[in-house]
């Protein structure tokens, strides 16, 4: 794994500058091969920029500013060379290439970030972060992603660890003595300690919904029947004339989605076809099209026009009721009926309307300052498995089963909440995480 691994660590592009980058215990003598400036990387100071040339035999590449980090005090924790050069297409993959003659390998995708965790710089939720970082769209993305980089979550989980050990070394002791059964006080102890660990456990789980949430965006479906604004409304939301609005009926045949940052959550929203019974086969393929979007959304925005009498489109269920066109008037059918009233028109009422979509997503969570712990779904995985074996291991305990077979259950609680972390390394696992990563990372 000492190999030197370098990698082209900006976007591929133009721009004034790029970096490429050189990691491994020989990074420092490979740059050092191409690079002519005053004084030889292998000389200088750690951190320490160098003016100089990269050279290609007697050909000049580039001009470039060279650093050297030093292991293990840099991200990679080996010899670190970062090669600031132009930001051309073409002089990035030249001194890439250079690199590779001189003995680098190309890094895999994550590579660098996979060295920092191989060599204790961060855990697995800190290496994921990077990750989560990068692509964040939103900043309350951006900060879940920013305090999980910080270690927020593998504070948490090390604290969980240590509960499970503290139980784990308490019931082992009673194997050492084989005639021993588990004392009924004592029993009772560990219980209590048990239910503790459970319900930092599931703390941690109850998360989940909201970083599926941050990182993969609310699928929001604006449904309901023709004409009552739902394009319209998708248009206010996204700021600009993304659907045709008009005032027939069965305007939009297709589903329309677009992605918006919706006060740091991001929305992925939904225009859809409006239901009615139709005989046109365009329009019928239109309205499955809605219908499969219902199905699979995280929430439904029931758009009905709140000047006419009721209408009879069936709600789809786990919606927010949404009564359009309140710069009409309201028809006096819906006096009293739970909803939110806007105007698409006049923009009156979305104020409202998007207090009431963030309270059904996060149910009032996420105040400003709030700490955002917010697992992925492999983390879920793993917390689920140990919520399971933690469960059995409860009901060993109160069935009295000897303490070897709750010893078993506790310990693989343990390993299950280690994974988060990697503190079980599977090398399946490893590549899973980091080959979803962008090369250079
Ligand atoms: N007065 C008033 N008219 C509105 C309002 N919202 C939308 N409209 C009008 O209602 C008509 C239908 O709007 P759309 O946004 O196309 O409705 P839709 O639900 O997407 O319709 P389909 O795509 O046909 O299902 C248009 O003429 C809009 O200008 C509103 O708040 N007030
Ligand atoms: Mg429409």
């Amino acid at each position: 794994m000492n190999d030197a691994i370098a990698a082209i660590s900006t976007p591929f592009g133009e721009g004034a500058i790029a970096i490429v980058r050189l990691s491994g215990a020989r990074a420092g003598a490979i740059a050092d091969a191409v690079f002519r400036g005053r004084r030889a990387l292998g000389e200088a100071e750690a951190g320490r920029r160098l003016f100089g040339r990269l050279v290609d035999g007697g050909e000049t590449v580039d001009e470039v500013v060279v650093s050297i980090h030093r292991a293990p005090a840099s991200y990679t924790g080996e010899d670190v060379v970062e090669i600031n050069c132009h930001g051309g297409i073409l002089v990035t993959r030249r001194i890439l290439r250079l690199l590779v003659e001189r003995g680098a390998r190309l890094a895999n995708p994550g590579e660098f970030t996979e060295r920092a965790f191989l060599n204790g710089k961060m855990d697995l939720t800190q290496a994921e972060a990077v990750m989560d970082l990068i692509t964040a769209r939103t900043d309350l993305a951006l900060r879940a992603a920013a305090e999980q980089l910080e270690g927020k979550l593998g504070e948490k989980i090390g604290r969980l660890r240590e509960m499970l050990l503290g139980l784990l070394a308490h019931v082992e002791a009673y194997i050492d003595f084989p005639d021993e059964d588990i004392e009924p006080e004592t029993g009772a102890a560990l219980l209590d300690k048990l239910n503790e660990a459970r319900a930092a456990n599931d703390a941690l789980l109850n998360t989940a919904g909201q970083g599926r949430i941050l990182r993969e965006g609310v699928r929001t479906v604006i449904y309901g029947a023709p004409n009552v604004g739902k394009s319209s409304l998708l248009n206010l939301l996204l700021g600009y004339e993304r659907a045709i609005v008009s005032e027939s009926p069965g305007t939009t045949r297709d589903t329309i989605e677009e992605v918006i940052n919706f006060r740091g959550v991001p929305l992925r929203l939904v225009d859809t076809a409006g239901m009615r019974d139709s005989e046109d086969a365009v329009e019928r393929a239109g309205i499955e099209r809605t219908l499969k979007s219902v199905s699979g959304a995280d929430l439904v925005l029931h758009l009905v026009d709140g000047s006419r009498p009721r209408c009879q489109t069936p709600p789809p269920g786990g919606e927010i009721l949404v009564l359009n066109k309140s710069d009409l008037g309201e028809d006096p059918e819906w006096q009293g009926a739970e909803a939110v009233r806007i105007s698409c028109r006049t923009g009156d009422g979305m104020e409202r309307l998007g207090d009431e979509i963030l309270r059904r997503l996060l149910g009032g969570k996420w105040n400003a300052g709030d700490s955002v712990v917010a697992i992925n779904v492999r983390h879920q995985a793993c917390l689920k498995a140990a919520a399971e074996a933690c469960a059995r291991a409860r009901q060993g305990l109160l069935e009295r089963l000897p303490p070897e077979l709750i010893a078993i259950e506790l310990r693989a609680a343990l390993d299950a909440v280690g994974e988060v972390v990697g503190k079980a390394d599977a090398e399946e696992l490893l590549g899973k995480i980091f080959s979803t990563f962008c090369i250079g990372k």
